[in-house]
């Protein structure tokens, strides 16, 4: 459905639903605020997806809080998550940055009457509103399909290595769900190649300087590595700028996940077989939409799937692909 028809659709719902909306929730009339917590704030996915939060709060006229951390850090993410909750917004839109040490903290957000909704990583098994476990609480999970990302990586590069040799994935910290669903992903489709070893995962904590090392020490140790499956932003720019500078970029084959701009020069010089861009401004823009029904009124799926657009060099100089290249500012 076109967006701007969801948005008047869901105006309409808003509006016939008038004074009658349930005791405890925000009135049609009233400024409703709500907040979005990013991963962390230095990454163009985190960048892209707050715009799309804007767009939508622009059109429903919410006030949007944007606030987060310049790292990926449980332990600097829960202090802005109390510190959001202080300013009391009507719901909170966040990508936690741990399956389990976020389902306390946000508890307590649930707990005084916030809804939560996650975008792009969950806490727990993903699983919302079922009403068993502790972890079921949010309104909705709006995200990419991880499994299947990390999939469409496998399958991409099998294809490139010739379905046969040693790869591994670049991936960045454990317990983040986005980036164990990819790895999970890759490593159930490479099963259906028989040729293909899949060596151990190298983490690099999202730091791509740490996953450059990483790659250099795997070739040391592994002359006739393959291919690399990058899991996320800074594990495929590392993992590129690894094979870069030993002399190897574009004969290690790399599949990456995620689409910074200088995606682009890389896909063109082979660095990169291909990326697979996910859609951030959709997961905001759809999030943002999914806390302000609920806080409305009105029902809200508990599960949100968004896209993804597989970028090559021969396709992206195309309009329609090169649109889903993150922003960085
Ligand atoms: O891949 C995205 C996001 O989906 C993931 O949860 C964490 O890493 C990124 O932000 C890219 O750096």
């Amino acid at each position: 459905m076109e967006r701007r028809s969801l948005i008047k659709m869901m105006g309409a719902a808003t509006a016939a639903a008038g004074t009658s909306l349930i005791a405890g929730k925000a009135s049609a009339a009233e400024k409703v605020t709500i907040a979005l917590i990013p991963g962390l704030t230095a990454d163009g996915f985190y960048v892209t997806m707050h715009k799309g939060a804007e767009a939508a709060a622009k059109a429903l006229g919410v006030d949007l809080i944007y606030q987060g951390a310049a790292e990926w850090n449980v332990s600097l993410q829960v202090p802005i998550l109390d510190a959001v909750i202080a300013k009391k917004p009507a719901a909170i839109l966040i990508a936690p940055n741990d399956k389990q040490q976020l389902i306390q903290p946000l508890k307590k957000a649930n707990d005084t009457g916030i809804a939560v909704v996650c975008v792009d990583t969950f806490i727990g098994n993903g699983v919302f509103q079922t009403g068993s476990g502790d972890a079921d609480f949010p309104i909705s999970y709006v995200a990419s399909d991880n499994v299947l990302g990390g999939r469409m990586a496998a399958r991409a590069l099998a294809k490139a290595i010739g379905e046969k040799g040693k790869v591994y994935v670049s991936n960045t910290i454990p317990n983040i769900s986005t980036t164990d669903q990819r790895e999970e992903g890759f490593k159930l489709e490479i099963k259906n190649y028989p040729n293909i070893e899949v060596l151990e995962t190298q983490f690099n904590g999202d730091d791509a300087n740490k996953a450059a090392a990483q790659f250099q020490a795997v070739l040391g140790r592994v002359p006739d590595l393959a291919g690399v499956f990058g899991a996320n932003l800074f594990s495929a720019a590392g993992a590129a700028n690894g094979a870069k500078q030993a002399g190897v970029a574009g004969k290690v084959k790399m599949a990456g996940f995620d689409a910074p701009e200088s995606i682009v020069a890389q896909l063109k010089d082979g660095t990169f077989e291909l990326t697979i861009a996910q859609h951030p401004a959709e997961i905001g823009y759809f999030g943002l939409v999914a806390a302000y029904a609920h806080v409305t009124g009105n029902p809200v799926p508990t599960a949100i799937g968004t896209g993804f657009t597989v970028m090559t060099a021969a396709n992206i100089d195309d309009p329609n692909v090169s649109r889903y290249l993150y922003k960085s500012e």
